[in-house]
């Protein structure tokens, strides 16, 4: 008889092969891990006799029972029946799940492996208590399974099953999650409508010398939001009202001097420091990952900008925004020229599957790379000619920014940036911009530098950083001395730091220059 009520938060599937159990014994792990805070456990065995998986099966029964948990079997309706256990877990090629329930009656609890919207909206019209969502990230404990969806994936087929319906059904998502990333994968598969119930793991138990530790570390991750959720609500401010904050946060940025860490490419690290410390933030230069544990803990923020990337940046990267993701310390990413090689590319997926970024900052080739559009063709780091109108554009950022829970902005000569619910253009700017390297990517650091500050309300705060770099452009742009993009450059240093000075002394009026329209 199934308990009545399942808890689903923390599922462990079993796995007895010797490259994940080692020489541990399976009962003992099972039993340290239900200890720890497991609350579910589905034995899984592709590999022993009936006989065998009968008695095993019992074995685990007999911890998992007293324990008040259920034990599922993969795949064997035959097994689960002799053993006397709660239910099954079956895969799409398995038993198909009316026979299943029909041989098991009601009270089972039958669970379904669903890769695709198809696969999940069946599962649940065909009465499935829950769903094991996946694959969400590679894993080498099963190497043939259909495909990666990604955080995203998971969060399309829990939008759908709820608006066709199905929002009782519960859901696990499952493949290459661990304590690294259980509390994002949590975080970002959400839909508004319909959350996950809990996460689906192997290795991240079975494979740990000590099971009981990772099922409590892992239970303890994921009973709580990430330090990078954003706590307050997405306040709806007019566009006047918004806009009138902007001074006095550059202000605030000033009198802090907060660290802003760039890890960015070889053309832009001296323009990107000066910028840094034009605006009134610390910038800091370093590409080693290493290092990055120290430097987070000094509640600054941090740009991963891809430009002049390779194998071995992209691990640093890696290793800096686990350090910034644990502390809940601000991330920009700047995809630079995202779309243009494979490696870039590759480079893009293992940034998304590796971390949580509070802003993706990209031109329009750039974004639409990172939303996962296929066949942009870029040529080099530069947006190319626009594809799409301002209607498309405000779409693709608004969608994105809400199936990633953050915020995106793709700048051309009108930025769009959303945080999914709040959508705003801003047309702010100078040509010449456009004609001095490393513009794109110290507007990165400039926003970045104002997040460091500003942690309530991360669109406010890519707005203010967004507006104080343009507007300054502006002003540059039309002083008397620049007479092109050389001395444009110096000039631009020089407004950004007048803008911070003006703030400083309370004097907000540069923002009346603001061109800014909520979308
Ligand atoms: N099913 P780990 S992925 C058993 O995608 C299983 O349906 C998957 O192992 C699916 O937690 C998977 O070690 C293995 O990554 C997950």
């Amino acid at each position: 008889m199934a308990p009545s009520v399942v808890d689903y938060s923390l599922y462990l599937v079993t796995d007895s092969t010797p490259a994940i159990l080692g020489d541990k014994d399976l009962v003992a792990v099972v039993k340290a891990a239900v200890e720890g805070g497991a609350t579910i456990v589905q034995y899984r065995d592709k590999n022993s006799d009936t006989a065998e998986l009968v008695q095993v099966a019992k074995q685990l029964h007999q911890v998992t029972k007293p324990a008040g948990i259920p034990l599922l079997i993969n795949d064997r309706v035959d097994v689960a029946l002799a053993a006397g256990v709660e239910g099954v877990h079956v895969g799409q090629d398995d038993l198909d799940l009316k026979t299943a329930r029909n041989l098991l009656g009601p009270d089972a609890i039958i669970g379904v492996t669903a890769n695709n919207l198809e696969e999940a909206l069946e599962a649940a019209r065909d009465g499935a208590d829950y769903l094991g969502i996946g694959t969400v990230y590679a894993t080498p404990t099963k190497e043939n399974t259909k495909s990666i969806i990604g955080t995203a994936g998971v969060q399309q087929i829990l939008n759908e099953l709820d608006a066709q319906g199905h929002s009782d059904v519960k859901t696990v998502a499952i493949g290459g999650i661990n304590a690294g990333n259980a509390r994002r994968i949590m975080y970002q598969c959400a839909s508004p409508q319909k959350q996950l119930d809990g996460v689906a793991v192997v290795s991240a138990i079975m494979a740990s010398d000590d099971p009981n530790q990772a099922a409590h570390n892992l239970q303890d991750l994921i009973s709580r939001p990430p330090p990078f959720a954003s706590s307050a609500s997405k306040q709806q401010l007019s566009r006047d009202d918004l806009i009138a904050k902007v001074p006095s946060i550059i202000a605030r940025m000033a009198s802090k001097k907060p660290l802003c860490h760039n890890m960015t490419n070889l053309v832009v690290q001296n323009f990107a420091a000066n910028v840094a410390l034009a605006i009134g933030s610390s910038p800091i230069m370093s590409n080693n990952g290493l290092e990055a544990g120290d430097l987070a803990a000094l509640g600054g923020s941090l740009v991963v900008n891809m430009g002049t990337t390779t194998p071995e940046i992209r691990s640093n990267h890696l290793k800096a925004l686990e350090a910034y993701n644990a502390v809940g310390g601000p991330v920009l990413l700047d995809p630079v020229g995202a779309g243009a090689t494979q490696q870039r590319r590759e480079g893009v997926k293992a940034l998304m599957a590796g971390a949580y970024f509070d802003v993706i900052k990209g031109n329009e080739g750039e974004i639409r790379t990172v939303a996962g559009a296929q066949g942009v063709k870029q040529h080099g780091v530069d947006s190319g000619a626009s594809q799409l109108n301002l209607e498309d554009r405000i779409r693709l950022v608004k969608g994105m920014a809400a199936r990633e829970w953050n915020i995106v902005l793709m700048t051309g000569s009108t930025d769009v940036i959303s945080d999914g619910e709040r959508t705003l253009n801003i047309s702010n700017g100078h040509k010449y911009l456009g004609e001095i390297t490393g513009s794109g990517c110290t507007l990165g650091t400039t926003i970045a530098s104002v997040m460091a500050v500003e942690r309530e309300d991360k669109l406010l705060a890519a707005v203010a950083g967004i507006l104080m770099y343009e507007i300054a452009a502006e002003r540059a742009g039309v002083r008397e001395d620049v007479r092109g993009p050389g001395t444009f450059v110096p000039a631009f240093i020089d407004e950004l730091y007048q803008i911070r000075q003006e703030s400083v002394s309370g004097d907000g009026k540069w923002i009346e220059a603001a061109k800014v329209e909520i979308a």
